[in-house]
C-alpha cells in the first residue's frame, strides 16, 4: 500500500488552489474514485455531553466562558442520557457518535464516565468519537484503552492566524495532543474552519498543515464558519458581511483537502445549514464524502435529516457504511 504523501509544500498547494475550477474539480475527483467508494457518504452524528463555560476563548464559539452568547452553561451528560441519544442515532443510520464536551482539558475525575460512555456506545456497534480539548498522558491512555475509535482535535486555521482566533493556547499545544492521539492508536479527526476572515494565504497554509502531519488524519472535517451572535468572529461577519467565504472558495478548499490527503475521509461539517443544495452537491463532487446528520450539531442547527434524504435522494448518493478505502492507487 502506497503511503499518500506527507511531504507536500505551501507551494504545491497554494498551485492547487489557483487552477481553473474546473480543472481542479477533476483533479479532485479523479484522486476521489481511485481511493474511495465515488456515491458513498460516511454519517456521523454529533452529541453536545458537556456544554458551555469553556476556558479557552475560541474566536468563533458559543461556548466559551469569554463570550457572552447567552448561552446556559451545564454540567457534565449522565452517561445513561448520552447512551440514549446514541442508540437514537443508531436508528436513525449513523455510523459513529461523536461526543463534544466544552472543556479545555477533561479533569481525571470525569474520566470514568467518559470511559463509560465510549465502552457503552461501542457495544451499540456504533465508532466513537470525542473530542474533549488537551489531554494528557494518562488520560489519552485511558482512551485507548476503552476502544476509542477517533479523537477529535482541530488546527483549525494556519499556524499565521491562529493567534487571532484564540489566545489561551497555541498550535504547538495542539500538536501535541494530536501526536499523544497518534501515539497511542487512536484515529485522528482533524480539520478546521473555513470563512473566519483569513486569507487564501492562511486556507493553504491550513491544509498544509493538516496535509504534512506524520500520518493524515483519517477524518478531515472541514467546517464552514456558522456566525455566532456574542463571539467576536461571529459578530465580525455581522459587520462585513462581505468578509463571508465565498462558496467557490470553500468548495475549492474541499478539493484541495481530498487532493492532499487523498485517503482520508473528508467531512462537510459545520454550515451545511445554510449552504445551498448546489454547493452541498459541488463539495460532495470535489470530494467530500461524510457529514453530520441530524438537527444539532453541539450548540446550532444543522441540515436534518428530511433536508439530507431529499438531497441524498436528488444526488443519487448512499449512506455508506463505514470501512476502508476501496482501494490505494499506486501515485
Ligand atoms: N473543546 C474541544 C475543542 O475545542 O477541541 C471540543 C469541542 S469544539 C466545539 C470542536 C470544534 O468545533 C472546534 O475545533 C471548531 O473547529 C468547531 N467549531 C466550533 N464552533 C464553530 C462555529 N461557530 N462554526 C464552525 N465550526 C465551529
Ligand atoms: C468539527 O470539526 N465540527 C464539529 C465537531 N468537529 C465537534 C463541531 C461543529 C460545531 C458547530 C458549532 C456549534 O454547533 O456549536
Ligand atoms: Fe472551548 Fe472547544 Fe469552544 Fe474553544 S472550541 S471555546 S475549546 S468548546
Amino acid at each position: 500500500m502506497v503511503k499518500p504523501r506527507t511531504d507536500w509544500t505551501r507551494e504545491e498547494i497554494a498551485a492547487l488552489f489557483d487552477l481553473p475550477f474546473n480543472d481542479l474539480l477533476w483533479q479532485a475527483q479523479t484522486v476521489h474514485r481511485a481511493y474511495h467508494d465515488a456515491n458513498a457518504v460516511q454519517l456521523s452524528t454529533l452529541l453536545s455531553i458537556k456544554t458551555g463555560g469553556c476556558a479557552e476563548n475560541c474566536g468563533y464559539c458559543s461556548q466559551s466562558a469569554s463570550h457572552d452568547t447567552g448561552l446556559k452553561a451545564e454540567k457534565l451528560m449522565a452517561v445513561d442520557a448520552v447512551l440514549e441519544a446514541a442508540r437514537e442515532a443508531k436508528a436513525a443510520g449513523s455510523e459513529r457518535f461523536c461526543m463534544g464536551a466544552a472543556w479545555r482539558e477533561p479533569k481525571d475525575r470525569d474520566m470514568d464516565a467518559i470511559v463509560a460512555m465510549v465502552e457503552g456506545v461501542k457495544a451499540m456497534g456504533l465508532e466513537t468519537c470525542m473530542t474533549l480539548g488537551m489531554l494528557s498522558d494518562e488520560q489519552t491512555e485511558r482512551l485507548a484503552e476503552a476502544g476509542l475509535d477517533y479523537y477529535n482535535h482541530n488546527l483549525d486555521s494556519s499556524p499565521e492566524y491562529y493567534g487571532d482566533v484564540v489566545t489561551t493556547r497555541t498550535y504547538d499545544d495542539r500538536l501535541r495532543t494530536l501526536e499523544r492521539v497518534r501515539g497511542a492508536g487512536i484515529n485522528v479527526c482533524c480539520g478546521g474552519i473555513v470563512g473566519m476572515g483569513e486569507t487564501r494565504a492562511d486556507r493553504v497554509g491550513f491544509i498544509h498543515a493538516l496535509a504534512t502531519l506524520p500520518e493524515h488524519p483519517g477524518s478531515v472535517p472541514i467546517n464552514e464558519l456558522v456566525p455566532i451572535e456574542g463571539t467576536p468572529l461571529g459578530d465580525m461577519l455581522k459587520g462585513i458581511p462581505a468578509a463571508q467565504i465565498d462558496e467557490i472558495e470553500f468548495v475549492r478548499t474541499v478539493a484541495v483537502a481530498r487532493i492532499t490527503m487523498p485517503a482520508s475521509v473528508v467531512r462537510l461539517s459545520a454550515g451545511r445549514e445554510s449552504m445551498s443544495e448546489a454547493t452541498q452537491a459541488l463539495a460532495f463532487l470535489a470530494g467530500a464524502n461524510s457529514i453530520f446528520t441530524g438537527d444539532k450539531l453541539l450548540t446550532t442547527g444543522n441540515a436534518g435529516s428530511n433536508a439530507d434524504a431529499k438531497l441524498f435522494d436528488k444526488l443519487g448518493l448512499k449512506p455508506s457504511l463505514a470501512r476502508e478505502p476501496l482501494a490505494i492507487a499506486a501515485e
